[in-house]
Parts: structure tokens; C-alpha cells; sequence
């Protein structure tokens, strides 16, 4: 934290301009030493400046500089932008000289974790930069934007200070139970209040369903026996010849990915290898990638061909994904067919084919059904999304229904107050008040260079 720290802020390659940014408290004296235009270390905070970047008095860039003196900044710390000429030999020309000054070069993420270690922002808010950045669709972004805004860390701060309120009055109780006017701390009166923290937690888990669906989208494999049509339905779906379509069955060997909107969230759409038996070497590989990738999906369209005769091995392997979401679509509904199709009743079925695009349309309608996609458009999105928020939210729950458990028992208030510790401080995890170096370090490596 004592260092300057600099890097390319904007991606790298040619663009009209590039922004490197510098970090800390040499920041505005090493850029004034290879400026050539007014003294920087002079000018009043955020405002800025137009002139040269020199080396050994040869002009290397003309650049505009802006000054923003701290705390008022990202990082709270004296922060420098050169705005250059875009491309990858004056940018690096500029970083270069910054580095022989004395500058140490930025890791991923090293400026906002500045931000968050010098308190501007807690560990939601970080990872909300990062949300913003990557988002793909509207929703992630305003699911980001929520975040940035504090949102979500008031949702936990509430809940926080909910279990401060209770630990207070339970030490109350404790410390001075020779006063009259207190509230005596019974299980029995303490017990609601403790349900009521976990029906918070709960509902944060609950929504947090809706911020991974926001965030990642969702992951559709595409599974069935050879030449059904998988790769057609990739196709049509995405609106582009993506996949080879030919009537070989086992034409499609690896998996291949694509990605569409719908209805603000996005549907990673992966085509596989047909399954069936093989001793094909790298068809063989092909189809176990296709399982392995069904497993991890969160929705399956297994595709049947309408003109089938013996049903027999989709049955059994429908029947083996019985654990996942899944869609049935009997393809090829153009050539006619005595099926009826009877025996999958039970399940979501579509029929169509991908010559005149029939039953698409439906097909996208059912994952719109199955995953309240039109619902969330009329919530205010302040949910958990990523694994680290979800996976502490869990710890907690579990520390409350240990505290419930325990009261329900009879254990006596003061052992209870141990899990209310453990909750609150779960709870502090997410949002940074507690925070592990390591757990912090490896956070942020995850984030762009210059961020
Ligand atoms: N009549 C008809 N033919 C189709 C339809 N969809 C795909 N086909 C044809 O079926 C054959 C196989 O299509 P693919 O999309 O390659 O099938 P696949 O399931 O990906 O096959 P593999 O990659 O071998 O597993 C091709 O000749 C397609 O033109 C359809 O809806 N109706
Ligand atoms: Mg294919």
C-alpha cells in the first residue's frame, strides 16, 4: 500500500485512446517529472491537463493528465490517468517510463482492492465492479449497478444488526439481572427473534437463485442420439451455421458453444457428440464429454427423433437424468410419424423441427416457464449471485438453526449467543467487515489488469 502503483486501464490493442492510470503517493510528483506542460503538483484536485510526456526532452506522446488528489478517489489514495494516443507502442512506451521512475506495475484488481482496504467500498460493492464489467445482458448490469449502489450490503448490514440487537439484550440479561425494567431473556421470547433472522437468510438464499440465473445465464446442453438434429436446434437457435449439419451420424465430436438473449438472460447453449456405442477412438471421448457436460448443465433439451421407431434407449437415458431440468423435443415432426410419445407424458415435451422453425418458438417459451425468466423483470434485483456470497449465506443459516436447535432444547440463552457470533461474523465475510488476506489476495487476481 505504500507503493505507486500504475497500468493500461483500457484493453489493450488500437483504440482511439488509451487511459493508463497511477496510484498513490508519489503518483502526481512521478508524472509531473515527465510532463511537459504546467506543474502538476500545483493544480487543484480533479481538473485537467494538456501537454507531453517527455523522456530525455524527446516528446514520446501528447496527452491530456487528470490530477484527482485524495481521499475523493477509487482508491482514496492520489490517483494520476494519462489519457495517450491508443495502440500497443505508445501505451507501453508510457507505461515503460513510468516502471524506470519508480512506479511498480499493478496486479489484476490491485486498484480496487486498494479502494476496499482503505474502506471506500466493501467486498459486495468490489465484486460488483467486477459484475459490471463482465456483464453480458441489462439485467447483469443493473444487477451490478444495485450492488455498487450498496443494496445488497444493506439487505446484510440489516440483518447484521438485527443479531447485535439480540446479543445486546441477551447480555443485558445476563450482565445485570438485578434490574426490573429490563426485558427478561426467556428461550421461549427469544426464539421469534431468532426465527426471524432465518427467514432473512433464508429468503437471501432463496433469491440468490435469481442473481446466478442474472449474472451466468443458463447453461443448456443439448443431448440425444446421433443425427436427430442436435446441431440443426444449436443452429437455428443461435441464428447462425455454427455447427456442421450433416445426415453422417457422429458428425459432432466436441462440444460446440454458442450464446443467445432471451429475455435478458443468457442462454449458453452447448451442442454435443450423438450418444451411442462406439469404438471411434475420438468419437468415444466425444460422447463422454457430452455426459460429463449434461451433468453439469442446468437444463438438458434431450432431442428424439420424431420418426423413431424403438424409443427404448431414450426412455432409459431420460429416465438416468431424472435429477436434471429437462425439456424433451421430438424433432423432425415434418416427416410424419405413428409416435405418439405417450410413454413421456410426465415431462416437458415440445415438438417442432428446424426446417420451418416450428415449435421454437414454444421451446423457448417452456425455459422462459421453467425459469421464471418474465417474473424477475418486475423485482428490484438486489440478490446474491456469486459462490463465495451464496456459500457464506449458507454457513450462516447453519449457524442460526444451530442457535434455534439449542434454544429449542433448552440450552441456556448465554451458550446461544456463540452461534449468533458465528452468524454475524459469517455475515460480516461477505461483506468484508472480516476478511481473510489470502481469501482477499486470490479475490482480486480475478479481475482485469488496471482495475
Ligand atoms: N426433416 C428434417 N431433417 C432435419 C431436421 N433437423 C435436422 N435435420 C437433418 O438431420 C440430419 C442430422 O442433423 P444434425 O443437426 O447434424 O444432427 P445431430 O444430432 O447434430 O447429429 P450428430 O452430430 O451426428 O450427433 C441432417 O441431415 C439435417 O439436415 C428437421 O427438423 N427435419
Ligand atoms: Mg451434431
Amino acid at each position: 500500500m505504500d507503493t505507486t502503483i500504475c497500468a493500461i486501464s483500457t484493453a489493450v490493442g488500437t483504440g482511439a485512446i488509451s487511459i493508463i492510470r497511477i496510484s498513490g503517493k508519489e503518483a502526481i510528483n512521478i508524472v509531473n517529472s515527465i510532463f511537459s506542460g504546467v506543474n502538476l503538483t500545483k493544480v487543484k484536485s480533479h481538473t485537467i491537463h494538456y501537454g507531453f510526456i517527455v523522456e530525455n526532452n524527446n516528446k514520446i506522446d501528447e496527452v491530456l493528465i487528470t490530477i484527482m488528489k485524495s481521499p475523493k478517489t477509487y482508491t482514496t489514495e492520489d490517483i494520476v490517468e494519462i489519457n495517450c494516443h491508443g495502440g500497443i507502442s505508445t501505451t507501453n512506451k508510457v507505461l515503460e517510463i513510468l516502471l524506470n521512475k519508480g512506479c511498480k506495475l499493478a496486479e489484476p484488481g490491485e486498484f480496487t482492492k486498494r479502494a476496499f482496504l482503505n474502506s471506500r467500498i466493501d467486498l459486495l460493492k468490489a465484486e460488483a465492479i467486477s459484475d459490471i464489467i463482465n456483464s453480458e445482458t441489462e439485467k447483469a448490469r443493473k444487477l451490478a449497478i444495485n450492488q455498487i449502489e450498496g443494496k445488497l450490503s444493506e439487505k446484510i448490514n440489516n440483518i447484521r444488526k438485527n443479531i447485535i440487537e439480540i446479543q445486546a439484550s441477551i447480555e443485558v440479561n445476563i450482565d445485570y439481572p438485578e434490574y426490573e425494567d429490563i426485558e427478561i431473556m426467556t428461550n421461549q421470547n427469544l426464539l421469534p427473534n431468532l426465527d426471524k433472522i432465518l427467514f432473512y437468510i433464508n429468503e437471501l438464499i432463496l433469491e440468490s437463485e435469481n442473481g446466478k440465473l442474472i449474472k451466468n445465464g443458463i447453461d443448456i446442453v443439448i443431448l440425444g442420439k446421433p443425427n436427430v438434429g442436435k446441431s440443426s436446434i444449436l443452429n437455428t437457435l443461435l441464428e447462425e451455421d455454427k455447427a456442421i449439419v450433416t445426415d453422417i451420424p457422429g458428425t459432432t465430436r466436441d462440444i460446440i458453444e454458442g450464446k443467445i438473449n432471451l429475455n435478458g438472460i443468457l442462454l449458453n447453449i452447448i451442442d454435443t457428440a450423438g450418444l451411442r456405442y462406439t469404438t471411434d477412438f475420438v468419437e468415444k471421448i466425444g460422447v463422454q464429454k457430452s455426459l460429463d457436460t449434461s451433468e453439469k448443465a442446468d437444463l438438458i433439451i434431450y432431442v428424439i427423433d420424431n420418426t423413431i421407431t424403438d424409443l427404448s434407449e431414450d426412455i432409459k437415458k431420460i429416465k438416468e437424468l431424472k435429477h436434471k431440468k429437462i425439456i424433451i423435443f421430438v424433432n423432425k415432426n415434418d416427416i410424419s410419424s405413428k409416435n405418439n410419445f405417450d410413454e413421456f407424458n410426465n415431462y416437458n415435451i415440445v415438438m417442432g423441427n428446424t426446417i420451418s422453425k416450428n415449435g421454437l418458438n414454444e421451446l423457448k417459451n417452456k425455459i422462459i416457464e421453467m425459469f421464471n425468466i418474465n417474473y424477475l423483470d418486475t423485482k428490484d434485483y438486489s440478490y446474491l449471485s456469486s459462490a463465495r456470497q451464496i456459500s457464506l449465506t449458507k454457513k450462516a443459516k447453519t449457524a442460526i438453526e444451530n442457535a434455534i436447535s439449542n434454544l429449542n432444547e433448552g440450552v441456556s440463552i448465554d451458550m446461544v449467543t456463540i452461534d449468533l457470533k458465528e452468524c454475524y461474523e459469517t455475515l460480516g465475510e461477505i461483506i468484508g467487515a472480516v476478511y481473510k488476506d489470502d481469501l482477499i489476495d486470490e479475490m482480486f487476481s480475478r479481475f482485469c489488469l488496471g482495475k
